[in-house]
């Protein structure tokens, strides 16, 4: 019998089993328990655990002392404690848009939460072309409750720096500092870049020096800029959805940062799905819709996001200084900006650096692979180097159609 008291371990399929047997109190005594690991992120083990009589299920998140994605990535197991209190913090600001969390045990470093198994991860589902019409509306109001009443502009000043203290998160923030502001800009061993695209990312990107002192000036806001507990990597990976319900997981990466880092995430992720639609979608008439559902839905979430934003400033700001007129134009105007800039560099990164996205890896064909690519990093460097002048949805799907132009 393992002994999940003491010492932590790496659990099994069958340490979950008994695991969930054990430690949850969640499961009929009698229940016929199955357990699968199911994890297909960078970081974690997601063990689902099955009552094969009831079909109830639960699942539990495990954090290793290493990376799945490579050992290189040493990542304090302190992870699930920032997850499960983040977890619980954004169910309070924006109810119902993230599973509920059962239990958190510090000793095995796992967390137990509501299985989602009605749910699709988005990016998967975004590489079948489905289709998601609440979605702008759904993550534009997480993003907004989730960053806004986070920031010093709602919150009490002393109990935002708790929070701050709480949810420092040095080694993933270390993670994020290097793979996504640092390696992609030089010829890095680390970065991962498609044959096809090698010359191209050389030629654009690593011999770009403006591009390279711009990414630095970006790296310091990230790392300085304690402006909302951010989400820290929300990509369509950590989102799941159904045609009436999106739910928002994995926020190991929180930290106090720039709001601008979740907001930017998105959009370049629904680039990429956009990327893949272009060059894997055989029908033209299927093609064109799917292509414009991403462009409406890259709009609505930058418009939507701005409007909601607006409004819940005027009715939650407490802080006396925000309320002279101007201020929240100023504020926005700052985030969205940062937008611009996280969309880019999150674009660049999954290019070229070590952790890809399926959306791209998954185009078989050598040349359209090149072109999606290159497509990408056009659009990248643009919202980085012209975050100044990119602050509506409509400026956001300008930089895409743009890049397209160029391939
Ligand atoms: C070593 S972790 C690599 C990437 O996976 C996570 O989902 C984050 O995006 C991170 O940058
Ligand atoms: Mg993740």
């Amino acid at each position: 019998m393992a002994d999940f008291q003491t010492k932590y371990f790496t659990m099994t399929e069958s340490d979950a089993v008994e695991y969930a047997k054990t430690r949850l109190n969640f499961f009929d005594a009698d229940a016929e328990l199955s357990c699968k690991e199911i994890g297909d992120g960078n970081l974690n083990y997601v063990f689902r655990v099955v009552d094969e009589k009831n079909n109830k299920s639960i699942i539990i998140k495990q954090a290793g002392p290493v990376a799945r994605i490579s050992d290189e990535f040493k990542v304090s197991p302190d992870r699930n404690r920032i997850e499960s209190e983040i977890l619980a913090l954004q169910n309070e600001l924006a109810p119902g848009f993230v599973p509920k969390m059962y239990q958190y045990d510090p000793i095995m470093n796992c967390t137990a939460m509501e299985d989602l198994s009605d749910y699709e991860i988005m990016r998967t589902a975004l590489i079948k072309h489905k289709k998601f019409p609440l979605f702008a509306d759904h993550i534009s109001t997480f993003m907004v409750n989730t960053l806004l009443f986070t920031s010093d502009v709602v919150m009490n000043h002393k109990e935002k720096k708790e929070l701050v203290k709480k949810f420092t998160n040095p080694e993933l923030c270390e993670i994020t500092e290097d793979l996504v502001y640092t390696e992609p800009f030089y010829d890095c061993p680390r970065n991962d870049v498609f044959e096809g695209s090698k010359e191209f990312v050389r030629e654009y990107i690593w011999n770009d020096q403006k591009l390279a002192f711009e990414t630095a000036k970006l790296k310091f806001e990230f790392m300085t800029n304690a402006q909302s507990l951010i989400h820290g990597d929300l990509h369509t990976g950590s989102i799941f959805v159904k045609e009436d319900s999106t739910k928002v997981i994995d926020p190991e990466f929180a930290f106090y940062g720039p709001a601008g880092y979740d907001v930017g995430n998105v959009i370049a992720n629904l680039i990429f799905a956009y990327a893949n639609g272009l060059f894997t979608i055989e029908d033209e008439n299927e093609k064109k819709e799917y292509l414009s559902y991403i462009e409406d839905t890259i709009r609505d979430v930058i418009d939507q996001f701005t409007e909601k934003f607006k409004i819940a400033w005027d009715e939650k700001v407490t802080e006396q200084v925000a309320k002279q007129p101007g201020f929240k134009e100023y504020y926005l105007d700052s985030i969205l900006q940062d937008t611009s800039a996280v969309c880019g560099l999150e674009l660049c990164r999954r290019i070229i650096g070590i952790a890809h996205v399926k959306d791209i890896t998954s185009i078989t064909d050598a040349d359209k692979r090149a072109k999606a690519e290159k497509i990408c990093l056009i659009a990248g460097k643009t919202f980085i180097l012209n975050r100044d002048s990119i602050r509506q949805g409509k400026d956001f799907v300008k930089v895409l159609q743009d890049a397209i132009k160029e391939v």
